[in-house]
């Protein structure tokens, strides 16, 4: 964002700073293609794939878009176990894994949802080579893959809900027109709409999804203290939005991408990042607004489904924290099912 006009060597310089001085800095994708007409990836149903992690909030945008848009059918996905490689992996540690036989410290059996790679049709054991595949160094999740160029489509999660919002029709969708949610309305009539969602991605971005990384993941007293009080500053700003006019969701009536945006760090707030992240200055729970408006959400039709607080729990803390995952919180209910419960405020 604050590099957006100087050049690729000043910024890189510039990140490299910015790290030695505790701050966490994102990598930038580099696959950006687009699905759809006058590309060369057509929008047919069952041609593409994703790869995700589901304690990744990055990858819980893109799961969210595939259910909430009627695209479970069409596009197929494989989901890696929530803990990266150890130092023990004959490969690297740190790195993504297939491996739906590995126990989960926190149930102490296997994770029912991991699968093994079945979308390149080589059965690779890590991400990594799903990349190398196509001379690539890049790890990271979401992928989405083309299964019959057998090639990488976008690994940046943003640009993938936007092309599965535009392409649900093409792709198939289980979804009617008439009754599917349209996260990003194009045409002249929205453009004030898409102006709000586009300033309430850039300020939820840069203060709430990342700001929580750069809150938990630094290690400088000074740009950790910066991180949490933007935090909570946004919070409380989008807790007066909603409380202004009783709107159902951030720009209105409708739900749209800034909602979906929104939801993977608010989901993850008080049962991780309270602890995991230091983000202990409140609970969503304290926000009346925006615990409504997260209950709200999680009851949208296969919302739920689009996530699991234990593959969350196990990846956010499973390998630090002495492989101890906190079990809590447990007052006035344990998660997720509060989340089923608006009436929790006080008020
Ligand atoms: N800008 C990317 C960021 C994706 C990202 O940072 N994913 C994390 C997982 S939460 C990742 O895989 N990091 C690199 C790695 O672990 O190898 C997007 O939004 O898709």
């Amino acid at each position: 964002m604050t590099n957006a006009n100087i050049s690729g060597d000043e910024s890189r310089k510039n990140d490299a700073m910015r790290k030695v001085e505790g701050e966490f800095i994102r990598g930038v994708s580099k696959f950006r293609h687009k699905l759809g007409k006058g590309s060369n990836f057509p929008s047919e149903p069952n041609r593409y794939h994703l790869f995700v992690a589901l304690n990744c909030p990055w990858c819980h945008r893109v799961t969210l878009a595939r259910n909430i848009l009627g695209l479970e059918k069409s596009i197929t996905m494989d989901i890696v176990f929530p803990n990266r490689t150890g130092e023990e992996d004959p490969i690297a540690e740190g790195l993504w894994e297939f491996n739906p036989d590995r126990i989960a410290t926190l149930t102490g059996e296997i994770l029912t949802e991991c699968t093994r790679d079945t979308g390149t049709g080589k059965n690779y054991r890590l991400v990594k080579q799903i990349y190398e595949a196509v001379e690539s160094n890049e790890t990271s999740l979401p992928i989405l893959y083309d299964k019959i160029q057998k090639t990488i489509v976008s690994n940046e999660s943003s640009e993938i809900v936007r092309m599965l919002n535009q392409e649900a029709s093409s792709l198939n969708s289980s979804l009617d027109n008439k009754v599917r949610p349209n996260l990003y309305p194009l045409g002249e009539i929205n453009n004030k709409l898409r102006d709000m969602i586009d300033t309430f991605n850039h300020q939820i971005y840069e203060n709430i999804n990342n700001g929580a990384y750069r809150a938990g993941f630094s290690s400088n007293q000074e740009v950790y203290a910066r991180a949490f009080s933007n935090y909570f500053d946004t919070l409380g700003e989008l807790e007066d939005i909603l409380n202004s006019d009783g709107r159902p969701f951030l720009t209105g009536e409708n739900l749209t991408e800034a909602d979906l945006r929104l939801f993977p760090t608010l989901f993850r707030h008080d049962p991780i990042y309270f602890l995991r992240m230091k983000l202990n200055g409140a609970r969503i729970l304290d926000f009346p607004n925006l615990w409504r408006w997260l209950c709200r959400l999680y009851a949208i039709p296969r919302v739920a489904e689009s996530n699991s607080l234990i593959h969350c729990r196990q990846g956010y803390f499973g390998r630090s924290w002495n492989n101890v995952v906190p079990l809590g919180p447990i007052s006035p209910m344990s998660y997720p099912e509060a989340y089923k419960h608006p009436e929790l405020v006080i008020k």
